[in-house]
């Protein structure tokens, strides 16, 4: 059966209503969700390692006596690494290489201290820091991706915080060798067998087995998102992730089989991921579509990907390439490929996409692995405001001022004035006591 996959033209009278059902389709809230995380939250932070093993035992069917017999060793870590196979090893080394080797460089470019003396002689600056301990969130289950673990962990061991704590649930005791070996490879340093509302509480309040720590990463279903937003404040957290999206805009000259299968490889991440083409030429678009019907039997996860398409899906046909280019501006995809034979032409027009990936051999895929930078990025719009998950995520700044005796004179009438015409008193006399005439003999 072919796909239903919606097909939009910017030329139709009815584009923006069309547009606008594909597009601004909102996650709604589950309040049942939401109390029940609340409960969770609430009892491990009141009973601790007991609450943790309680929820632990019952939702993953285990039957541990004790949250310290749910922590992984290294040595577990490590010996992960010679239980999955020397290519799978290997590529898990080469990410991790291309991986950290990207955020090093963006600790070079973005994230050192800096300062510098103003005409008063006075220093001025900013002074960064890694976070001490950091959480890692791995999801179990269906999306249980040591890609995510090596996206998370590496720009976290970049920046330089004191420690990586990973918690990952492993339903009826089944570990995934993968992410032990990706953990082991990205420098993770404690890891706990546990995982969803619970996990997330006793990371952010610590119990006497889970360390507290100050800011908690990485993707998870309905009840972990909602558990982030609740501890966020108590700890920092980096983005909610929605559902994988990718658009593509292209200008006819890729093979149609490339772009169908690029649509397919978010589109099988989840029902609800959205797969957007857009492209001047009516005859390229007509292709694509016949190349995913084409493909899609051959997939393994047909369904998920039919679901996505014909859901979240579209095909849409422009004027031009810069008003595909505008489309994409509006949408802010978290992937944006540009599928064209001259893709820094249209790169400037590019404002607002999570990754923005060039040319017709940059496979979105390459990014979700190995290329270096993070897949971790904001989805449903949200690139508008915000960036990849970064070494920035795991570092915060202070401010420096060293102000000169010179510097003190120069800035306290205009702090004191300020002080007075806001009523503080003490504000305006501790700059006006630095003021040479009230410098005391000595001083
Ligand atoms: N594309 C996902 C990340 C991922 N893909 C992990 C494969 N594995 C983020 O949107
Ligand atoms: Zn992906």
């Amino acid at each position: 059966m072919k796909v239903q996959i919606r097909q939009l033209a910017t030329t139709a009278p009815d584009f923006e209503a069309e547009f606008h059902r594909a597009l601004h389709w909102a996650a709604e809230t589950d309040h049942a969700i939401e109390q029940r995380v609340a409960e969770i939250l609430a009892d491990v932070r009141g009973r601790g390692d007991a609450a943790v093993l309680d929820y632990t035992n019952r939702f993953d069917a285990l039957g541990a006596t004790s949250v310290a017999a749910l922590e992984l060793t290294q040595t577990e870590l490590r010996a992960a690494l010679e239980q999955i196979t020397p290519a799978q090893r290997q590529a898990l080394e080469a990410a991790a290489r291309r991986v950290r080797a990207y955020h090093e460089r963006q600790l070079e470019a973005c994230g050192r201290s800096w300062s510098y003396h103003d005409d008063d002689g006075t220093l001025l600056g900013q002074k960064v820091t890694p976070l001490d301990r950091v959480g890692i969130y791995v999801p179990g289950g269906k999306a249980a991706y040591p890609s995510s673990v090596l996206m998370n962990a590496i720009p976290a061991q970049v920046a330089g915080v004191g420690e990586i704590v990973m918690v990952v649930p492993t339903p009826r005791g089944e570990k995934n060798a993968l992410v032990l070996a990706a953990a082991a490879v990205a420098g993770v340093h404690r890891a706990f067998t546990i995982g969803g509302a619970q996990a997330v509480a006793a990371l952010a309040y610590g119990t006497a087995t889970v360390p507290k720590v100050d800011k908690i990463t990485g993707p998870g279903n309905a009840y972990v998102a909602s558990a982030k937003k609740h501890v966020f404040g108590t700890v920092g957290i980096d983005m909610i992730a929605g559902p994988s999206e990718i658009l593509v805009l292209a200008d006819g000259s890729t093979p149609p089989d490339w772009v169908a299968m690029d649509l397919f490889s978010q589109a099988e991440h989840d029902e609800l991921a959205q797969s957007i083409l857009l492209c001047p030429d009516a005859g390229y678009l007509e292709r694509v579509r016949a190349e995913i019907d084409r493909l899609l039997p051959e997939m393994p996860r047909r369904d998920v990907i039919r679901a996505s398409l014909e859901g979240r899906g579209a095909l849409i046909h422009t004027r031009s390439m810069e008003e595909a280019c505008e489309i994409s501006n509006r949408i802010a995809p978290e992937h944006l490929e540009v599928s064209s034979r001259d893709p820094h032409r249209w790169e400037p027009l590019l404002r607002h996409a999570g990754a923005i990936f060039l040319g017709a051999y940059t496979s979105e895929s390459l990014g979700d692995y190995c290329a270096g930078p993070n897949h971790v990025l904001p989805t449903s719009g949200t690139a508008r405001f915000s960036s990849p998950l970064g070494v920035y995520d795991f570092q915060k700044r202070s401010s420096l001022i060293e102000v000169s005796p010179t510097g003190a004179q120069a800035l306290g009438p205009i702090a004191a004035e300020l002080a007075y015409g806001e009523g503080l008193q003490a504000h305006a006399r501790a700059a006006e006591m630095r003021l040479s005439d009230d410098t005391p003999e000595g001083a």
